[in-house]
C-alpha cells in the first residue's frame, strides 16, 4: 500500500552557517525520503529557518540591518548549502510567515480555551541600559561555584556547574555591559503540569503509531521516562511561552508587548512551510495529515527528523501542544546524535568546525560526505565520528574501488567491440543479487534508517560483481575471437550488477545515480525494477568517469580554510551555544545527573602514561606545533605532534617527564604520524593565557600508567 509521509527537519536557527555538524541530520532525512520515494510512495518532505528570538534581534541590530534583512539573507545561504549536498526540500520557508503566525495564533487560542495557559509574575534580569530582560546566555559574571570570571548565565565552562543566572557573582549583561537589574514581569505559561498533560505524554512517549512502530527509538523513549517520573510523580513545570518587547518574534493575541518565545512558534513552522507549499502546487490537502480528525482517518504519516539536543522540545512540548488544540501529533521522531570529528568535539581553532561552504568551496564531493555519513548512520541516538582517514579509506576503497570500478573495468568493451549494445545477462550470476533484493535486507535497513547496515549488504554485493569480473577476466578474453560472445555477456552481466547497484545507492548517492542512468540510457531506477535486468540489444552511453577519488591533501586544505575562517565575532556561535544550552538546561532539570558523570570503566578506557621528552624540535610549515619523541618504556620513542609551540621553547622540553595518552587512535597528520597526545592546561575563557604542560613528581619513570 502506497504510504503518504510528511517528513520534516529541524529547522536551522536564522543566525549563523550550517556545518557538517547540521549535515548529518538533513543527509539521514533526505536519504529516507529518497528511498521511501523510489518505493513508490508519497512524501512531502519541508523545512524552513527559524527566525524569531533575542540572538537574531542583537545581530541584526549589530549588523546595521533589519532582523527581516538579516533572516532573507542566511535564508538563501541555507537554502543553497543544503541544494549543494542534495538535501532537496519540497519547500524552504521560514517561521517568520504569514503561514506560521496564523497557525500560531490558532495553535495558543485553542490550549487558552483548553484552560491550558497561565500567566503569573517572575523575576528576571534586566538590561536598564538597552531597556530589556536578559535570557540566561545574555548574562555574564563570576561562576558562583569556582569564580572564573566571564562565564555564562547558565552554566560555566570551566568547572561545568549549572545554575540560574542570579547566582552568578557580580553580573553583566553581555550585551551593553550595564549591571543588571532583578524586575518582575508577566509571563504566558503553558501547563505542562496539568495531569492532562502529563497523562498524555506518558502515553504518548511510550507509545506505537497506527503501524505498530514506536514513535521514539529506545533510548529516547527511555529518557522520557526519566524526564515524566514514574506514575503519580509529576516532574514536568510549566513552559514559559511568553517574552517581553523588544523581541523578534510575533506578539500575543491579547498580550500587547508580548511576544511568543522563539521555541513555541519554530516547531510550527513546519506546518506552515506544508502549508506554504500547498498554496503553491494546490495539490495537497494539508488537512489529511496534520488535522487531528482528519489525519485519524486518512494514516497519513508526520515523521520528524531532529537532533538529540532538542529531543526535550519535540517529544514533549510539540505533541502537548499538538494533542491539546486538535493537531495530529508526530508518528515518529527520527533522532540523530552529535558530531564528532576524529573523536573530539568539532572545534573552531584545530579546524574541525567545518561549514558546509567551505567544503564546497573547497571543490570536495558532497558525494564523498553523504557515503561516509550512510555508512556511520544506524538509526539510533549515538553520535557519529567523522574519522577524517577512515573516511578517505571508506571512499577510496568502497565507492571508487568496489562499485564505480566495475562499470570503468566493463563498460570500454561494450562500447569498442559490441557498437554499446549489451547482450543479456548471465542468470546465474544475476541471482544473488536477485535474492538479496527479494530477502530485503537492505529495504529494511533503509525503513530503519540504519544505513550503515544497507551499506554493508550493498558492498557484498558489490564484492561479488568484481570477484565475478575477477574470474572470467574479460581482460583476457578479448585476446581470443573464439570467446566474443563469452566477453559480451561478462561485461554486460557486470553492468547489470552496476545498474542494480547503483539503485541501491541512489538514496544515498542520487546524483552519481542519476550519473549511471544518463550512463546506461535507463530512465530513473525504481526499487520495484532491481529485479529486472535489461534486455539484449540495449544501448548504452559512452562511459565517463564518475566519481574521483579523495586525497588527503583536500581534507587537510578544508581544515586549514576552517581555521583561516574563524569569526572574528563570536555572535554566531554564542547564540547557537546559547539555544543548545537553554535546551541541555530543561534536560538536566528533570533528567538525574547521571549524564554528567563517567563511569570508572570510562575512565580507564583512556590509557595515561608517564612519557619522557626525549626530542623535541620545530617543524617546518607548522605554526603552532612541535615534534616530540616520547619514551614510554617501549622499544622506540613515539613521535607526537603537540600544540605547544606558542608557549615552549624545544629545548627546555628535552628530558623532562610529562604524561600523555598512549592509546590514541594514530593519526596521519600533514607533517607524519602522530602516535598519542601529550595533556595541556589551558584557561579556555582566555582571562590567564598560556599553555602548560603537565609533569609528575620526581619518581615517575616512563611507561608508570597513571590513573
Ligand atoms: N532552531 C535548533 C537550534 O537553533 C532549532 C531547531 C528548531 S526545530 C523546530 O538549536
Ligand atoms: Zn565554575
Amino acid at each position: 500500500m502506497s504510504r503518504q509521509i510528511l517528513v520534516t527537519n529541524a529547522l536551522p536557527y536564522a543566525n549563523g552557517d550550517i556545518h557538517l555538524g547540521h549535515l548529518v541530520g538533513y543527509i539521514q532525512a533526505d536519504i529516507w525520503v529518497r528511498y521511501q520515494r523510489m518505493q513508490g510512495h508519497t512524501v512531502h518532505y519541508v523545512c524552513a529557518d527559524d527566525t524569531h528570538g533575542t540572538p537574531v534581534m542583537l545581530r541584526a541590530e549589530k549588523e546595521g540591518i533589519t532582523p527581516e534583512a538579516l533572516i532573507n539573507r542566511v535564508h538563501g545561504e541555507h537554502l543553497r548549502d543544503f541544494t549543494d549536498f542534495d538535501v532537496t526540500f519540497d519547500n524552504y520557508h521560514s517561521t517568520h510567515s504569514a503561514e506560521n503566525r496564523q497557525f500560531a495564533e490558532d495553535i495558543y487560542g485553542k490550549l487558552q480555551a483548553a484552560g491550558l495557559i497561565e500567566t503569573r509574575a517572575i523575576e528576571q534580569f534586566y538590561d536598564p541600559v538597552k531597556a530589556m530582560f536578559l535570557p540566561d546566555r545574555f548574562i555574564k559574571g563570576e561562576c558562583p561555584k569556582c569564580g572564573a570570571l566571564d562565564q555564562y548565565g547558565d552554566n560555566c565552562e570551566v568547572c561545568g556547574a549549572a545554575y540560574a543566572p542570579t547566582d552568578l557573582k557580580n553580573p553583566v549583561s553581555a550585551v551593553s555591559g550595564a549591571k543588571p537589574e532583578m524586575r518582575s514581569s508577566e509571563h504566558y505559561f503553558f501547563k505542562l503540569s496539568d495531569p492532562r498533560a502529563v497523562d498524555f505524554l506518558r502515553d504518548w512517549t511510550q507509545g506505537s503509531d497506527a503501524n505498530g512502530a514506536r514513535r521514539l527509538q529506545s533510548e529516547a523513549a527511555n529518557k522520557m521516562k526519566e524526564w515524566l517520573g514514574e506514575p503519580g510523580e509529576n516532574k514536568l513545570s510549566d513552559w514559559d511561552i511568553s517574552r517581553d518587547a523588544p523581541y523578534f518574534g510575533f506578539e500575543i493575541p491579547g498580550a500587547p508587548g508580548k511576544y511568543f518565545y522563539v521555541w513555541l512558534d519554530a516547531p510550527i513552522g513546519y506546518f506552515a512551510s506544508f502549508k506554504n507549499l500547498a498554496d503553491k502546487t494546490g495539490r495537497i490537502d494539508i488537512s489529511r495529515f496534520i488535522d487531528g480528525a482528519a489525519a485519524g482517518k486518512s494514516n497519513t504519516e508526520l515523521v520528524h527528523f531532529i537532533g538529540k539536543d532538542i529531543l526535550y522540545f519535540h517529544a514533549l512540548f510539540w505533541p502537548a501542544m499538538l494533542h491539546f488544540a486538535g493537531y495530529r501529533t508526530p508518528t515518529q521522531l527520527a533522532v540523530n546524535g552529535f558530531l564528532t570529528v576524529d573523536g573530539a568535539k568539532m572545534s573552531k581553532s584545530r579546524g574541525t568546525f567545518i561549514t558546509a561552504r567551505s567544503y564546497t568551496e573547497q571543490k570536495l564531493n558532497p558525494a564523498w560526505l553523504r557515503y561516509y555519513f550512510a555508512a556511520k548512520s544506524n538509526g539510533t541516538m549515538e553520535d557519529v565520528d567523522l574519522n577524517l582517514d577512515d573516511m578517505i579509506a571508506k571512499v577510496n576503497s568502497d565507492l571508487v574501488g568496489k562499485f564505480i570500478n566495475i562499470a570503468s573495468r566493463c563498460a570500454g568493451f561494450i562500447t569498442k567491440r559490441f557498437d554499446g549494445k549489451l547482450a543479456a545477462p548471465d542468470l546465474d550470476a544475476m541471482a544473488v543479487y536477485r535474492s538479496s533484493i527479494e530477502a530485503g535486507e537492505v529495504a529494511r535497513a533503509f525503513e530503519g534508517r540504519d544505513y550503515s547496515r544497507a551499506l554493508r549488504e550493498i558492498m557484498r554485493l558489490a564484492d561479488a560483481a568484481n570477484q565475478y569480473v575477477n574470474d572470467h577476466k574479460p581482460w583476457e578474453l578479448v585476446k581470443d575471437p573464439a570467446n566474443t560472445e563469452r566477453l559480451h555477456v561478462v561485461c554486460s552481466t557486470a553492468l547489470n550488477q552496476f545498474r542494480v547497484l547503483a539503485g541501491l545507492l541512489k538514496p544515498i548517492l542520487p546524483t552519481v545515480a542519476e550519473q549511471v542512468e544518463a550512463f546506461l540510457d535507463i530512465p530513473p531506477l525504481r526499487w520495484s525494477q532491481l529485479t529486472d535486468t535489461l534486455p539484449a540489444g540495449h544501448a548504452i552511453a559512452p562511459y565517463g568517469h564518475m566519481l574521483t577519488r579523495v586525497e588527503r591533501k583536500q581534507i587537510d586544505a578544508l581544515i586549514e580554510a576552517n581555521k583561516a575562517s574563524l569569526a572574528p565575532t563570536p555572535a554566531p556561535e554564542a547564540s547557537s551555544r546559547q539555544r543548545h544550552a537553554e535546551a541541555q538546561q530543561k534536560d538536566a532539570q528533570a533528567a538525574t545527573t547521571a549524564d554528567a558523570h563517567i563511569g570508572i570503566d570510562d575512565f580507564t578506557k583512556v590509557d595515561l602514561r608517564i612519557a619522557r621528552i626525549v626530542s623535541a624540535e620545530h617543524v617546518e610549515g607548522a605554526d603552532k606545533l612541535l615534534r616530540l619523541q616520547l619514551d614510554i618504556g617501549e622499544d622506540k620513542p613515539r613521535q607526537v605532534f603537540a600544540g605547544i609551540k606558542s608557549a615552549y621553547d624545544p629545548a627546555t622540553l628535552v628530558g623532562r617527564h610529562t604524561v600523555m595518552v598512549a592509546n590514541l587512535a594514530p593519526r596521519k597528520m600533514k607533517f607524519g604520524m602522530s602516535e598519542g597526545m601529550v595533556l595541556a592546561a589551558s584557561d579556555d575563557t582566555g582571562a590567564t593565557p598560556g599553555l602548560f604542560i603537565l609533569s609528575p613528581d620526581a619518581g615517575a619513570t616512563p611507561g608508570m600508567r597513571v590513573k
